[in-house]
């Protein structure tokens, strides 16, 4: 009534509205631009991030590890020793390293410990013979500066470390040379780690140029190549563990041998990952679950469909469509330890393409003709080469472009390597990556990684084994 009687008013408010739609609308507009050019993509995966960071629950898997030891004073004297008695038979007068794997293998200094800088800081194994032995005596060449710092290193040594220090004004190196035992008498080869710093070696020769510096030999690789089984059971833990993330996250629950926590995984599955989900965020969640899981220096690779044919990644951040696998390649570290699982899946609503779906089980079948030739005493080189045969006999030979595996263990990626042309002899206590693949840019990716080590029997065991193992299809991963 009121708005026929008074026509004015109405189509005033009837345009106030109008232009207040179109205002909202303009608004909205340029909101919308401002979100793009600021990354609006950004802003929603950070809403997403904070909902996963919150919902999902996985405080379940810090006890998986908690049993684990760290690597004990008993076994680096072990180490030690063996390292003296090598460098005694090789008539070596020391073995030098940085802080590094070997570092970390032989005196318990890792370079997250000790971080590298200009200023060396040198770990010196040399061997001393008493009563026929050979035992290991352990320098560390410091900073002088630094001396209080580096005398707080937790380094095992069955006798005292000594420290010798260098002032700024000293030469680091001709302190390092005069710290080794008897080679002021000219006698004996310096070995130094094979990741030492160019600059170091250059600074050891010009002190000592009578002396003979040169890479440590394969004697003394192979001590950290075979894992002892101190070793082996923080690699399978830490491998495990990092299984059971993307299990709680569903995505390998037939692998988990409780019932509950399979469907625990399933629920969780259904939750968090969604055809549409971005790799970031799946990324994100994988991180959070594996440092709930207690592991260090976490990486987490992600990639979907096609991005999925570049191995390292992509760089774009693609949203799960309904025929894309999922590829994961995640890891962290248990005491320093590895962990490196690759796993190329479908969701549950997944529509793969026939073709892919062949591929994936090509690769997957690659792994088991890997995993019956890796035995001890085969040549690492033959494993890469029977899987290679294998993909290309099934018409995929040219797309397995990178090699079958690597050691793992202190390193993400270390000696020896399973590599087509390597000629290193598998032994027991060594371990291995298992990761073929099939790479065809643009159309698809499917990498299934599993690392194992050698038994007592000289056979390969899956370090997941504690958790199923392999893959069983892409929908069991
Ligand atoms: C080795 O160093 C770690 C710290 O990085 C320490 O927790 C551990 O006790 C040390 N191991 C030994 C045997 O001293
Ligand atoms: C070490 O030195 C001894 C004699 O000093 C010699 O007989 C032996 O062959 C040397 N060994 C090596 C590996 O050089
Ligand atoms: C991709 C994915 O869902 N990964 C999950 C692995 O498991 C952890 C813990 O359950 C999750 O946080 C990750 O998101």
């Amino acid at each position: 009534m009121d708005s026929k009687e008074r026509p004015t008013p109405f189509a005033s408010l009837w345009l106030s509205k109008t232009g207040a739609f179109f205002l909202s609308l303009s608004a909205a507009l340029v909101l919308w631009v401002f979100l793009q050019s600021k990354g609006l993509h950004d802003l929603y995966i950070s809403t997403r991030d904070y909902d996963l960071d919150t919902i999902p629950d996985f405080s379940h898997l810090a006890d998986y590890c908690a049993d684990a030891s760290p690597i004990s004073s008993a076994e680096f004297y072990q180490r030690q020793k063996s390292l003296a008695g090598i460098l005694h038979s090789l008539n070596a007068s020391a073995y030098i390293a940085e802080p590094g794997a070997n570092a970390q293998f032989f005196g318990n200094i890792s370079s997250s410990q000790w971080h590298l800088s200009e200023r060396p800081l040198l770990l010196i194994v040399s061997p001393y013979l008493v009563n026929e032995g050979v035992e290991a005596k352990i320098t560390v060449v410091t900073p002088s500066f630094e001396a209080t710092r580096a005398k707080l290193l937790p380094i095992p040594s069955a006798s005292d470390v000594a420290f010798a220090e260098w002032p700024e004004d000293v030469n680091p190196y001709d302190v390092a040379i005069s710290a080794v035992p008897a080679s002021g008498e000219g006698r004996g080869t310096i070995f130094v780690d094979e990741s030492i710093r160019h600059f170091i070696v250059d600074g050891l020769v010009e002190a000592a140029p009578k002396l003979k510096i040169s890479s440590a030999p394969l004697e003394i690789r192979h001590i950290r190549e075979k894992k002892s089984a101190a070793e082996i059971e923080l690699l399978k833990c830490a491998n495990e563990a990092r299984f059971i993330s993307n299990i709680s996250r569903s995505l390998f629950r037939w692998l988990i041998h409780s019932l509950q926590v399979t469907l625990l995984a399933i629920r969780a599955v259904r939750d968090q990952m969604y055809i549409g989900i971005r790799e970031s965020q799946v990324r994100h969640m994988m991180e959070n679950a594996l440092s709930t899981a207690g592991l260090q220096d976490l990486f987490a690779l992600v990639l979907f469909g096609a991005n999925a044919a570049l191995p390292h990644g992509s760089g774009t951040d693609r949203a799960l469509s309904k025929h894309d696998f999922t590829l994961i390649d995640t890891g962290g570290t248990l005491y320093g330890y590895n962990s490196d699982v690759t796993r190329t899946f479908a969701l549950r609503t997944s529509v793969i393409p026939p073709e892919n779906r062949r591929i994936w089980d090509y690769v997957h079948e690659a792994q088991n003709v890997a995993g019956d030739t890796a035995r001890s005493g085969v040549v690492t080189g033959k494993v890469d080469e029977m899987a290679r045969a294998y993909l290309g006999l099934m018409g995929y030979g040219q797309y397995f472009t990178h090699r079958l595996g690597h050691g793992i263990g202190l390193e993400g990626h270390e000696q020896p390597y399973l590599r087509g042309g390597n000629h290193d002899t598998i032994q027991i206590g060594h371990t291995f990556s298992n990761e073929p693949g099939i790479y065809i840019e643009g159309v698809v990716g499917v990498r299934l990684e599993d690392c194992f080590y050698i038994g007592g029997k000289g056979l390969p065991i899956f370090l997941t084994a504690g958790v199923g193992g392999q893959s069983q299809d892409p929908w069991r991963p």
